[in-house]
């Protein structure tokens, strides 16, 4: 009877029959269709779908009214055609693939998924489930017991993100402070982390989104959208790199960068006039600082407007762009989205004449005040738009520009408010600011990217301050304007490596610091973790003090031509790296997440600026300020880069900081691939190629890559492509048949073995060359700039082979 009661108070509905509930809740599904691959549902008050995308992505799709037809900037994969077996009963609807069962409640409407054998992997929340406020929709997800949260693209805060809540609303945030939310761009994909088990999801929706990983309540976490559908993807593996790979399976890859994009960046605010710009590109070479690129920010530019050039300033870009290729300098120039408003002005005359602006309800276009005062702004949501940029882009390309830097694209202007009513195209199916704002950014680097293309028929090299999912696509992305402080090049590294969770390989920030101005130690820690920034780009604010390499007095000059110069010789494992990022959506930056997925250590606060670079560099970075850092070493055995010392991985290890080197290790049983040292890409190498091979206890393997550096060719075959695999069980090192049909450059390599001892007799299956094993005296100073172009101060055996591409085996 007491029970009875109990439960009957229980159901007594909480609000009374005259009051209306604000949240309207999916309700009991009532009828079902199911299909090959999708699950249509009709719900109390929702329309609903479920796709099978592949056998370990499943798309959720509600909304109040009847589900418009699918359209996604970010999603380009189509469902695959692999049947999952779909069943249904009075309760429920049981959907079971080869890697995951999802089970759909239908009274009341919840889904929850689970692996195979039963473990929930991720559930709605009981009594929550999804719902909407007015017209913002969110689902909530029982929290789980000692749930992490990672990812969400280009976020502040912790890696672990339990605890904390995020908006996407692209933000022009100039100096942001260390915590500040949103910034930039907008990636709506985490990934959560419990009992052993890993899942992602992807929310794809253009509206303000907002995710709340346990902020504020114990219950859940939600990710909710202030507009549009509820729509989104969920993706289980029991590898989180294999999530990533999933969610870059659905958001797409980045294609190839150039070269040249690869190597040193020197930026400022504003390098000008031309001869200033030769001075800078001068003195990198008589200083022997590698670099490959000169950016040139707003000044070049005829008061701020677009496709022109300062008369004054630049009197002959096309000359000026000439000479430096001459010296093997790429520009890169800046575009802002905001076309001024002027008579007679050619872009704004054309753009009017095109009808490319975005209007308000009326008809009229808007007008916002950014650089150049009053300007109007592209649709890039309207492919006639874009292809009117597509054009105008090529006054840059005729005049031997070869990167195009999109910035203030959030949109960003004066106030920074604009209003809800002015409408985009959005590719045809017109839509508010509410629902294009997010997006605009990243159409526009898309369009950038496709003129680039079109003009030149070369790999372009794209930047953008703004983006959203599957930015990756068309642009590298930069983390905006930070400062020059210790917690800002730490948090720097935290949203590249966040940036790589979410899809986002080619990353980089204002090394040195926006704004302000470094001390002198802090430019020199930059600087050292800037060679290990998938972007090196160095840059500062207007007013403030120069940062060029040299500008830090003779020490830190030095330093900075070390590590600028590592990292050239490093470009044949960072240029096949990027490849991986090409092939499976892994990043360049790699959270140690990716590898130490349920390792609580590496969440700790004091080590989670730590990220590898690649598969092979463990990196450290730590305030300039500090004398001692502690180190944390995830499982596996790992080298000193600078001693060769061993240390072995589960440990905290605290070590003694210098100004001069950064801490990095290397991961036992990699496999580093290195060239000699060049002042830019345009050079070539020597024609060896050295493999360094780190003697270690775990099976591994490295995929080299190589191809032209500049065309797309290599989509169609002509790249050269080795895989090295580390057999740690076999003691053998295998070089896979050489695939693809472009000639490596290299006509030799040399094997450089580190940490093997004179016990190891290396012997290879193939006849040696003469100068074989000769046994190099340990090195006990790192020196990048020594003459040896390897990591130095290991004993070391080397071995040269000539390249002749075949497969070959060696043992020791
Ligand atoms: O174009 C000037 C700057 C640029 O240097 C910076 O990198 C961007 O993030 N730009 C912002 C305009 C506003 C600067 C206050």
């Amino acid at each position: 009877m007491h029970i009875k009661l109990f439960s009957i108070f229980l159901f007594i509905p909480f609000l009374t029959s005259a009051q209306t509930n604000p949240v309207l809740s999916a309700g009991n599904i009532n009828s079902v269709k199911i299909e090959n691959q999708k699950v249509s549902f009709k719900t109390d008050h929702t329309f609903g779908e479920i796709i099978i995308y592949s056998p370990n992505i499943i798309r959720v799709r509600l909304d109040k009214k009847e589900l418009q037809k699918d359209f996604s900037y970010a999603v380009i994969a189509k469902p695959q055609d692999k049947k999952a077996n779909i069943t249904q009963n009075e309760e429920s609807i049981t959907i079971i693939t080869d890697s995951l069962k999802a089970i759909i409640n239908k009274q009341p409407y919840s889904v929850a998924f689970y692996t195979l054998d039963g473990k929930i992997i991720n559930q709605d929340e009981k009594g929550l489930q999804s719902s909407w406020v007015d017209e913002e929709v969110t689902a909530y997800k029982h929290m789980q017991n000692g749930e992490r949260f990672i990812g969400l693209g280009e976020k502040t805060g912790n890696l672990d993100r339990r605890g904390e809540g995020y908006t996407n609303w692209n933000t022009d945030a100039f100096g942001y402070a260390t915590n500040r939310d949103p910034i930039y761009s907008t990636i709506p994909f985490y990934m959560g982390i419990h009992d052993g088990l890993n899942y992602g999801i992807f929310l794809d929706n253009t509206y303000q989104t907002d995710f709340n990983f346990g902020a504020s309540n114990d219950r859940f976490s939600s990710f909710a959208a202030q507009g549009g559908e509820l729509n989104y993807y969920f993706i289980y593996h029991t590898q989180l790199k294999d999530i990533i790979t999933s969610y870059t399976a659905l958001t797409g890859r980045m294609k190839m960068p150039p070269l040249w994009s690869l190597g040193y960046q020197q930026n400022r605010y504003s390098y000008y006039p031309d001869t200033e710009v030769m001075r800078i590109a001068q003195t990198l070479r008589e200083k022997k600082i590698p670099a490959d690129g000169i950016t040139l920010d707003i000044h070049y530019m005829d008061k701020y407007k677009l496709f022109t050039w300062d008369k004054e300033r630049f009197a002959n870009p096309e000359a000026m762009n000439k000479k430096l290729n001459e010296m093997g300098f790429k520009t890169t120039v800046i575009v802002d989205p905001g076309i001024k408003v002027e008579k007679d002005y050619d872009a704004y005359e054309d753009g009017l004449k095109k009808d490319v602006f975005i209007k308000y309800p009326d008809g009229t276009n808007y007008s916002g005040q950014v650089w150049p005062g009053w300007c109007n702004f592209p649709d890039f949501t309207n492919e006639k738009a874009r292809a009117w940029w597509r054009e105008k882009v090529k006054f840059f390309a005729n005049t031997g520009v070869s990167g195009i830097w999109n910035d203030m694209n959030e949109i960003a202007t004066w106030g920074q408010k604009m209003p809800s009513n002015i409408l985009f195209n959005y590719d045809g199916k017109l839509a508010s600011n509410k629902q294009a704002h997010n997006v605009y950014g990243m159409q526009m680097a898309r369009s950038s990217f496709e003129g680039m293309v079109a003009a030149t028929n070369k790999r372009p090299f794209i930047l953008t301050r703004a983006g959203y999912a599957g930015l990756q696509r068309y642009t590298a992305i930069w983390t905006g304007d930070n400062r020059s402080e210790d917690d800002h090049m730490l948090l720097g590294v935290r949203l590249m490596s966040s940036l790589g969770l979410s899809g986002v390989s080619f990353t980089g920030m204002d090394i040195g610091g926006f704004t302000g101005g470094p001390s002198v130690g802090l430019y020199a820690k930059w600087i050292q973790l800037g060679a290990f920034n998938p972007y090196f780009r160095n840059h500062t604010a207007v007013n403030t003090k120069s940062s060029e390499p040299w500008t830090y007095g003779e020490e830190v000059t030095e330093i900075s031509r070390n590590y600028i110069s590592l990292r050239y010789k490093l470009l044949p494992y960072l240029y096949s790296t990027f490849n991986t990022s090409v092939t499976t959506g892994l990043p360049v930056v790699r959270s140690l997440a990716i590898d130490n997925t349920f390792d609580p250590k590496i969440y700790d606060t004091q080590f989670q600026n730590e990220f590898l670079f690649g598969q092979a560099f463990l990196v450290a970075p730590f305030e300039s300020t500090k004398d001692f850092g502690n180190i944390y070493f995830p499982k596996g055995n790992w080298y000193n880069l600078y001693t060769g010392e061993k240390q072995a991985g589960n440990s905290e290890k605290i070590i003694r900081l210098s100004l001069n080197k950064m801490p990095v290790y290397v991961k036992e049983s990699s496999i580093v691939p290195m060239q000699s040292l060049i002042q830019s890409t345009a050079e070539q190498p020597t024609d060896t190629l050295i493999i360094n091979i780190f003697k270690g206890n775990i099976n591994n393997s490295f995929v080299y890559y190589e191809d032209d550096g500049e065309s797309y060719n290599y989509e169609k075959g002509d790249f050269y492509k080795r895989k090295i695999s580390y057999d740690a069980t076999h003691k053998t090192i295998v070089f896979d048949q050489a695939e693809g049909s472009f000639k490596s450059k290299f006509k030799y390599l040399k094997l450089m073995f580190h940490g093997f001892d004179s016990g190891d007799n290396i012997n290879s299956g193939k006849a040696l060359q003469a100068d074989f094993a000769s046994f190099l005296t340990p090195i006990s100073k790192f020196d990048p700039q020594g003459s040896a172009n390897s990591i130095e101060g290991y004993k070391v055996k080397s071995v040269v082979l000539s390249n002749d591409a075949k497969r070959f085996e060696i043992k020791y």
